[in-house]
């Protein structure tokens, strides 16, 4: 196993790095410091092509102007925030309204578009590179200086562990995730709507004209949220569930984890994804109207990515009935998600 580092450009008069992390069975994960972002995952496929598997830019510029977070580690909250504020210790908190009114995804200088400080791993059994960012009190409205780790790692299991771990110096709120649009057929040869996708999840967040939680859990039986027994991506653009529609005739709902893996399949590649998650919820986002710009692999369209946000579910801080996103001083806020690959070369 090996990790290289190369330049990448350059942000803010500082030096962008690019770091690929390469194992010995044909998987390589590349990731830069600019927003943590996985800029490609080379995979291979049931007979060995190597074909990248996510979804992104062929140059720094392109993440640069970026507007729906292509391989980004999200935060301090991932997803919308009401109004964009929120109350903690009788004390309100007014947040960036970049998407207004409304908040999202850590607001204009989120987590997705700093630079992180790297440092590379080199182990026996794993490489990876390490991300430390400080996101200073009052960062976006947020309370508290939180001290943020994010790692990547690569083993010869073909298992890439990703963990976020923040420190907080007050109570505060923090729920992050990662936004890499996942597309198994390589190259972007295909859409995901041939996608089977599997969520052991028996409720669903129903969503409001705003995309926002109503507060409501709803039953995925006998609707197109039903993923337990595995189901294809299109039977949710192929619908006519009124959430389907809400969200722009697709998914971008978040479900709670009855179990804590979801697994994507592309029968065509024969390429498998497997997700673990130590969070209780997974945001399914079918790229519903990503459309009208250049992408490495071919212009940007709709259904030609899936990502599988995993998280508390969002707007948690006006939900009392959701997982809690509120980290005390002293506390420390965990997040851990391993994506495994691999291949069926049966079916
Ligand atoms: C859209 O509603 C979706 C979000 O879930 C997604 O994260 C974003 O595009 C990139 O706003």
């Amino acid at each position: 196993m090996e990790v290289t580092v190369h330049p990448y450009g350059k942000h803010d008069n500082q030096e962008v790095q690019a770091y690929t992390l390469k194992n010995d069975h044909g998987l390589s994960v590349t990731c830069i410091d600019y927003g943590c972002i996985i800029t490609e995952i080379l995979a291979p496929d049931r007979n060995g092509a190597q074909e990248n598997v996510v979804l992104g830019f062929d140059s720094l510029d392109g993440y640069l102007a970026d507007q729906t977070y292509q391989g980004t580690i999200v935060g301090r909250i991932a997803g919308r925030i009401r109004g964009g504020e929120f109350e903690l210790n009788g004390k309100t908190y007014s947040l960036d309204k970049n998407e207004k009114p409304n908040h999202i995804h850590g607001g204009v200088k989120g987590f997705s578009k700093v630079m992180w400080d790297s440092t590379i791993i080199k182990e026996e059994n794993h490489v990876g590179v390490e991300f430390k960012y400080v996101s200073k009190d009052g960062e976006g409205g947020y309370p508290g200086t939180i001290e943020m780790t994010v790692t990547y790692s690569l083993n010869n299991e073909n298992e890439l562990s990703i963990s976020a771990v923040g420190v907080p110096d007050a109570d505060t709120i923090l729920n992050i995730t990662n936004h890499a649009y996942f597309n198994l057929s390589g190259n972007m040869k295909n859409d995901v709507l041939d996608h089977e996708l599997t969520i052991n999840s028996s409720k669903f967040l129903e969503l409001d004209q705003e995309f926002l939680p109503t507060g409501e859990l709803l039953d995925v039986t006998g609707t197109v949220f039903d993923f337990r027994e595995g189901r294809k991506i299109a039977d949710g653009p192929n619908s006519a569930d009124e959430q389907i529609a809400i969200v722009g005739q697709g998914y971008d709902h978040p479900f709670l984890l009855d179990e804590k893996l979801v697994t994507l399949y592309d029968e065509a590649s024969g390429r498998l994804l497997k997700v673990e998650t130590n969070q209780p919820a997974v945001v399914v986002y079918s790229s519903n109207t990503m459309k009208g710009f250049k992408m490495r692999d071919g212009s940007a369209r709709p259904y030609f990515g899936v990502c599988l946000e995993t998280q508390a579910p969002p707007d948690a801080i006006h939900h009392p009935n959701f997982p809690s996103t509120i980290v005390k001083k002293g506390g420390e806020y965990n997040w851990e998600t391993k994506y495994t690959f691999s291949v069926n070369k049966f079916r």
